[in-house]
């Protein structure tokens, strides 16, 4: 497999680079860690490490060094599309390099051979009562996946720790190729009754395939939709809930079925993937109080009666970035590129020019730019996938390609298991004690 020979030619050197920072560097300083950070849920501790995807605070997600807009130019296109086959974005993010359409369709190709959902978990998905939360069904059938595990399978054998990465690779290809299988088979059963098991067509690129298998009305609008909202959510470096989740249980040598499984859990939480599904209940509301596109007076209104009322704006803020997030504005220019007209574009539209005023003269928020959410469940309910509670699956397609890439080349470049050491509050007080009598 192409994936694999470019891979291990790789590895010789960069295996050297961490064992030589490791031996001979070990103990140079990267940063420092206060009371506040311990206490406030780790922010901002340099510690983790990947070369897959960066955050840069002042200009948003690098993959692999690539900007967004580099990223959409050079990528290979799907075919009649103006968007690239994700089958090159994984290319990219396991590989370091822009792959040739060649390469992007030999990535796509092995999807298409491994994507048949197995029975067990076509069965156990029927058995599941209607109501489930779709994330829920969706983590159970990653989960029974497991059970097909090369990597566990390898390892239980005896496998040499060089040799690690290899069953990773293979079991990441037959995760990320049936989880758009498995998400339409959800979508399909869970809304519209249908037990049918959706069929991969190896003619046609993942985009292709997921719009097809979901059976929207306009499937080419929405494959295109779907090669750049699954290129967008795929990464967005180590530590994030679901990117740091993946890897944590990873690092304890779990297969990446369980890794996974354990980043999906992570991705379910509100104040994670969950906030996209809050954001568009938060543009309907605007929507039907005014019956359609509001003044931007009475926008400016009522978000100041939505924080009055002590809730969050969903869609703005970040924990990293500091200025609009390129993926929202990437998705605002497909948006306006195809359905400018739109009306909950237009309110989308109208709400970035509204509310970062307001989170400014509230003065709480260290970003008051618009991060992913902001959009993305806009352009979904423009193509007629309206059940939010499904827009969380979604995120979890998208992000499995980068945190199956992280999974791969930590186990490449053997990275040991994760273990942080944690202190009591009494200790805390004492390092402040410690500091105040030294002043
Ligand atoms: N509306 C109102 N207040 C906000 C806010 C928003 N959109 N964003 C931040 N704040 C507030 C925080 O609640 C916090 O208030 P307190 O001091 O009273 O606790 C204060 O501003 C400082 O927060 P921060 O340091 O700027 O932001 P955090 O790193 O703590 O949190 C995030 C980041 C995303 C959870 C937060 O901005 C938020 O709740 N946004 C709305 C929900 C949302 O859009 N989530 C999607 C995240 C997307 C992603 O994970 O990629």
């Amino acid at each position: 497999m192409i994936l694999h020979e470019k891979i291990s030619a790789q590895l010789p050197a960069w295996r050297e680079r961490i064992k030589s920072l490791a031996k001979e560097h070990g103990e140079v300083v990267v940063d420092k860690v206060t009371v506040g950070q311990v206490i406030g849920g780790m922010r901002d501790i340099k510690s983790l490490l990947t070369d897959v995807s960066f955050v840069d605070p002042a200009h948003g997600i690098l993959f692999r060094g690539m900007s967004i807009p580099e990223l959409l130019k050079a990528l290979p296109k799907a075919r009649g599309g103006k968007m690239p086959m994700v089958g090159g974005l994984y290319y990219l993010l396991l590989v370091g390099e822009v792959p040739t359409r060649e390469q992007a369709l030999e990535v796509e190709a092995e999807w298409a051979k491994r994507a048949e959902l197995p029975d067990y978990v076509h069965k156990m998905l029927k058995a599941m009562p209607r109501d489930t939360h779709p994330m829920i069904l969706f983590t159970q059938a990653v989960m029974a996946l497991a059970r097909d595990s090369a990597f566990a399978k390898k390892y239980h054998e005896g496998m040499k720790k060089d040799d690690y990465w290899e069953p990773a690779l293979e079991d990441s290809m037959n995760l990320t190729a049936k989880l758009p299988v498995v998400a339409s088979f959800i979508y399909r059963l869970k809304y519209f009754g249908e037990k049918g098991k959706p069929k991969y067509n190896p003619r046609q690129d993942y985009g292709a395939n997921f719009a097809r298998m979901m059976k929207v009305p306009d499937k080419k609008g929405y494959a295109e939709l779907s090669r750049l909202y699954f290129i967008l959510h795929s990464d967005h470096e180590s530590g994030n809930v679901s990117a740091h989740a993946t890897h944590l249980v990873g690092s304890s040598l779990s297969d990446i079925y369980f890794a996974f499984a354990a980043g999906l859990s992570g991705l379910a939480g509100p104040l994670h993937g969950l906030a996209n599904q809050e954001c568009l209940a938060w543009l309907l509301d605007v929507h039907k109080k005014f019956g359609g596109v509001p003044t931007r007076e009475q926008l400016y209104q009522f978000s100041w009666d939505t924080l009055n009322g002590g809730q969050v704006i969903p869609g703005y803020g970040h924990a990293v970035l500091r200025v609009p997030d390129p993926r929202f504005t990437a998705q605002m220019e497909f948006a306006k590129a195809r359905f400018p007209d739109d009306d909950l574009v237009r309110l989308a539209d109208m709400v970035f020019d509204v509310v970062p005023t307001v989170l400014k003269e509230q003065g709480k928020a260290k970003n008051p730019a618009p991060n992913v959410d902001a959009i993305s469940g806009t352009l979904q309910y423009y193509y007629g996938v309206r059940e939010f509670d499904f827009y969380t699956v979604l995120f979890g397609v998208g992000r499995a390609l980068g945190v199956t890439a992280n999974y791969i080349w930590s186990r490449a470049l053997g990275m040991p298991i994760e273990r942080p050491k944690s202190l009591t509050t009494k200790m805390l007080e004492d390092a402040v004690e410690k500091v105040k009598q030294a002043q």
